[in-house]
């Protein structure tokens, strides 16, 4: 793995300047929660900004990836917005040579959830870093920020319950992970 200032180079060459700003604000918040949380600062910092590598890729990249890295073709259907995380990954790993798999299991989960409750602290804080970076304006921020400072795993389940709400009250097509993720929270929540 590269040290952080050549990563954020290769990261820095793949996106436009303001998704390379989203990832790089990303990496802070998730240093931040990593703090509140226990969880080692480092591998928050270089999640958080390769979160979002791929995101920039053509259609026919990712279907390309798919197929060379046997992922399960029902994938395809889909598109950018779960290709550049469940997919996205593989490129992390083939282009910045990352290895470390919890790393790339955070990244692979970082749109959609994991479907279910049970996802590593990092998975939960590139999660959460992603929805609350301090580029994020969205009515509710605050609070989703506010939920998530006191309790990690409260702030996931806002996360899902306003981006479920949101994708349908836009009648979008919603990943069946995201229901199976909200459902579970509700439930182990509760
Ligand atoms: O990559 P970012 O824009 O920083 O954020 P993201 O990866 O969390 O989300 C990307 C987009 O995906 C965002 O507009 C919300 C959308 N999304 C999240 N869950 C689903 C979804 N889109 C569909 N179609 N289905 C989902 O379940
Ligand atoms: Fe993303
Ligand atoms: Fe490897
Ligand atoms: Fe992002």
């Amino acid at each position: 793995q590269k040290e952080l200032a050549a990563l954020k180079e290769a990261v820095r060459t793949h996106l436009s300047e303001h998704r390379y700003e989203h990832c790089l604000r990303v990496s802070d918040y998730a240093v931040k929660l990593a703090k509140q949380n226990g969880l080692d600062e480092k591998q928050a910092a270089v999640a958080g900004l390769v979160h979002d590598y791929a995101k920039e890729r053509t259609a026919a990249e990712f279907l390309a990836k798919i197929d060379e890295k046997h992922l399960p073709t029902s994938l395809k259907k889909w598109g950018n917005p779960i290709w550049h995380g469940v997919v996205g990954a593989e490129f992390v790993h083939d282009e910045l040579k990352i290895d470390d798999p919890a790393i790339l299991e955070a990244i692979r989960l970082h749109t959609t959830g994991a479907g279910h409750h049970d996802m590593t602290t990092l998975d939960k804080v590139v999660f959460m870093a992603d929805y609350l970076e301090t580029g994020r304006h969205f009515p509710g921020v605050e609070e989703a920020r506010r939920i998530t400072d006191e309790s990690l795993n409260q702030g996931v389940f806002y996360q899902l319950a306003h981006t479920l709400s949101y994708l349908a009250g836009k009648e979008h097509v919603i990943y069946p992970k995201t229901f199976d993720a909200y459902n579970d929270w509700a439930e182990y929540l509760s």
